[in-house]
């Protein structure tokens, strides 16, 4: 599995993309012999200025990493995995997979697309392509068990065709439950970009329960008790009705229902808001304020709130609190990004109604769930892998994912990978899953491929993240893969599945056309003429604003001459956003209903999520050099709350919740609440290997259950702001 060494020559630089995160951050690596050496930022680019993170400059590292897979694996009857060629592995995963759909049907055969499955659009786009081509709808993706509340608050809110402003247009920006200092969400080189907005007076509102990295920069930083965030929303929107803040005119002219969203926050006094969330009355008004008081601004919610409950609400309430101040972008106002690889739709000043959030598609046979405007619930595969019957998941594609850490209820899941008569997953590693799987793809890695900016466009659909520029990058492929390797670039493994099961993949292109037109302009790939990698990538992004040629002529970084302004709305045109979604006025109304200030008597602490900076969800954890900072995942606390339990920094202690109990080892964070643990996710792993916490870390996903205080749409569970309870290892709850 090691890759050679190689033959040294003379140091070239080359521009590339960096791939390991959405960020796509543009590059300078060296290369000698063949192999890539060394990277770093490009300072001159435009818009990342330069940036790169420790993860980036791992990415090297990667290539030749002893763990790295340089050939497709088999499981054995042994358990062991073993190579296998490319051909064969794909011809005996066909075979298996026809079998299943004969005496099965369709949707006997899941895919779960993860985060690598979605980094790499190429892989996304034939994936999908795949299960349109064996008709199977167990289509699941990470996206339910990330921020589903984006795609589900849009629905229910309907979008503002205009667009929201980019960074350099706002004045003001609230942003709940997200640290892009660390997560890259938002956008790019977020640090210089807030750095600068700051120092030309942007206003900004951190609502965190940890002081983040993020929130140390803030206006205004709002620390309320987790979970309380449509609480703390809801009691901002009050204070602007109160205090004459709203935008009038907008509310009146493109949306519906201000009247009975008036009374729907009206509960929320400043009072109740401070006696149930914690938040000082003056601080959550002073935040009102400054908010209603930009005149373009962005409001949006991160992965805290999603995974804390009520994440839909959350998510509204952002949506909702830039439609009432009319923060989104206005005729004549600039186009910050007006596309460049992706086609976007219209922008004028004008309202789209809102459209299905849930209730349509698929539906599963678990919980009352059924396909949402953000996908098929994740959360509810395991069940639909577990459970007999008729339309039992049989066999799971898991591509770039790793559901044995990532997803919630570990316990459950473990079982169901466990059950599959058929698992096949796309890593460069053996992974927790991978080991698991009956079939192992070995892909090629970033630089080994072309690639291109498309991705970070894409994520400008969502308010606050992406591009403020028309800016593009083609990446060549720059090396090849380690002599006496086989890996293939991923959506290589669906073309010929489909070819070795006779059928044929139809790609649509990466746009934000209407699905049936995307359909109608798909094209079909050639069973036995497959086009080279970047042959896909010109079919994907045919029809772009700039054409793909044009782009692939800059290799670093550039911002496209293109402008475009925000047309006056249409005549007669009715579209209006909904302030007072009946379902989340209800929604609203439970929240209010609940009764504050009971105390938790089984457990006396949250654990919520959070991210750490050099490292990337489950990914690379092997490179030493991402596990300087923090070994694995701490369990970060308050340092009042371990003098009252008697625990010291760096001690072992049991963390259980009503599914489990981990172990996690505690750092002191005095940025934090009292009464909360944080800890990233990810980390440990399956039941039965070696569970050193000093190694592995704690498994978060073990403590979460998806029977539980879950979503009734989305199906996402507690993954942040789960109940739990610390001890000291050895000693007992009565000792402490
Ligand atoms: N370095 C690094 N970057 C990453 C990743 C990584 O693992 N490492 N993962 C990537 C992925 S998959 C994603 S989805 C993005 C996520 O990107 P973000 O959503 O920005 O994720 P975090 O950095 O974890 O920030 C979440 C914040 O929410 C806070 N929080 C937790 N619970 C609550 C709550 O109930 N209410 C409120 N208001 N806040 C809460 C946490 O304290 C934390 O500061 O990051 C991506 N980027
Ligand atoms: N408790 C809790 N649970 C969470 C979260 C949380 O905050 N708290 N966060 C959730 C979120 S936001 C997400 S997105 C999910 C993450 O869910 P997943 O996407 O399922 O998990 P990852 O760890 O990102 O999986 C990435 C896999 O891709 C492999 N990989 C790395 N590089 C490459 C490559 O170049 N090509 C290919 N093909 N594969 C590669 C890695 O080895 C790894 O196995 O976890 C979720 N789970
Ligand atoms: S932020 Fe993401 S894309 Fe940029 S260097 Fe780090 S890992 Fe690579
Ligand atoms: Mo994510």
């Amino acid at each position: 599995m090691c890759a050679d060494s190689a033959q040294d020559g003379p140091v070239e630089t080359a521009e590339s993309l960096c791939r390991f995160c959405h960020a796509q951050c543009p590059v300078h690596v060296d290369v000698e012999g063949g192999r890539a050496l060394r990277l770093r930022g490009i300072p001159d680019d435009p818009v990342y200025h330069g940036f790169t993170c420790k993860k980036g400059r791992a990415l090297p590292s990667f290539h030749t990493s002893p763990e790295r897979l340089l050939h497709s694996q088999a499981r054995h009857a042994d358990g062991v995995h073993r190579p296998v060629p490319f051909e064969r592995a794909t011809r005996e995963v066909a075979g298996r997979l026809e079998s299943l759909l004969e005496r099965h049907g369709a949707r006997s055969v899941a895919i779960y697309i993860g985060t690598h499955g979605y980094n790499n659009l190429l892989t996304a786009h034939s994936a999908l392509a795949f299960m349109e081509a064996i008709e199977s709808p167990m289509v699941f993706t990470s996206v339910t068990i990330d921020q589903p509340g984006k795609a589900i608050s849009s629905a229910l809110h309907g979008t503002w065709m205009a667009g929201p402003p980019s960074l350099e247009q706002c004045d003001v920006w609230l942003a709940t439950g997200t640290n892009p200092m660390h997560s890259m969400l938002g956008p790019v080189n977020p640090g210089r970009a807030f750095r600068i907005a700051l120092e030309r007076g942007l206003r900004l509102v951190v609502i965190d329960p940890r002081r983040s990295e993020f929130a140390r920069r803030a206006t205004v930083h709002l620390q309320p008790r987790p979970g309380e965030d449509p609480t703390v929303l809801a009691g901002i929107l009050r204070v602007i009705f109160r205090e004459g803040l709203e935008d009038g005119p907008f509310l009146a002219g493109d949306t519906r229902g201000a009247d009975d969203l008036r009374a729907a926050v009206d509960p929320f006094t400043p009072e109740y808001v401070e006696r149930r969330a914690d938040v000082p009355r003056a601080r959550l008004v002073e935040a009102a304020k400054v908010y209603a008081a930009g005149r373009r601004g962005v409001a949006l919610a991160g992965t805290g709130p999603n995974m804390s409950g009520r994440g839909n609400l959350t998510e509204y309430l952002s949506k909702v609190l830039m439609t009432v101040c009319g923060h989104w972008l206005r005729e004549g106002d600039a186009v910050a990004n007006p596309g460049v690889l992706i086609n976007w739709p219209d922008r004028s000043a004008q309202a789209v109604d809102p459209s299905p959030a849930w209730g349509f598609g698929e539906q599963l046979r678990v919980r009352d769930l059924g396909d949402t405007a953000a996908g098929l619930p994740t959360a509810a595969l395991a069940d639909e892998i577990l459970l007999e019957g008729d339309g039992r998941v049989r066999a799971l594609l898991n591509i770039g994912g790793n559901p044995l850490l990532a997803w919630p209820d570990q316990i459950k899941t473990e079982a169901a990978l466990r059950k599959l008569d058929l698992l096949v997953s796309i890593d460069p590693v053996l992974s927790a899953t991978a080991r698991l799987s009956h079939y192992v793809i070995a892909p090629s890695l970033s630089f080994e491929a072309p690639g291109c900016s498309a991705l970070s466009e894409l994520l400008g659909a969502f308010v606050g993240w992406g591009y403020g520029h028309p800016y593009g990058q083609w990446a060549p492929k720059l090396v090849d893969p380690p002599p006496g390797s086989e890996v293939v670039d991923d959506w290589k493994f669906f073309h010929g599945l489909a070819r070795g099961m006779g059928r044929a993949l139809r790609i649509r292109p990466v746009s934000f056309l209407d699905p049936a037109v995307q359909a109608e302009r798909a094209t079909r790939l050639d069973p036995d003429a497959p086009p080279s990698t970047e042959g896909l990538w010109e079919i994907v992004l045919r029809g772009s604003p700039v054409p793909l040629a044009d782009v692939q002529t800059h290799t670093a970084g550039h911002v496209f001459e293109r402008t475009e302004v925000v047309a006056r709305k249409t005549e007669g045109w009715g579209g209006r956003l909904d302030v007072a979604s009946a379902p989340m006025v209800k929604e609203l109304g439970e929240v209010s209903a609940e009764s504050v200030g009971v105390a938790d008597a089984e457990f006396s602490f949250r654990l919520i999520s959070r991210r750490l900076p050099d490292v990337h969800n489950s990914s690379w954890h092997g490179i030493p050099r991402l596990r300087t900072r923090h070994v694995s995942n701490p369990a970060f606390m308050h340092p009042s709350d371990l003098e009252e339990l008697g625990i010291l920094d760096g001690a072992e202690v049991e963390i259980s919740s009503a599914r489990a109990t981990i172990r996690g080892i505690v750092e002191t964070a005095p940025e934090l609440r009292r009464g909360l643990v944080s800890m990233a996710h990810c980390w440990g792993n399956g039941a039965g290997e070696d569970d050193d916490v000093h190694v592995h870390g704690g498994s978060t996903s073990r403590l979460s259950s998806t029977d539980r205080d879950y979503d009734p749409h989305t199906g996402i569970p507690r993954m942040s702001t789960i109940p739990v309870n610390v001890r000291p290892i050895g000693r007992s709850m009565e000792e402490v």
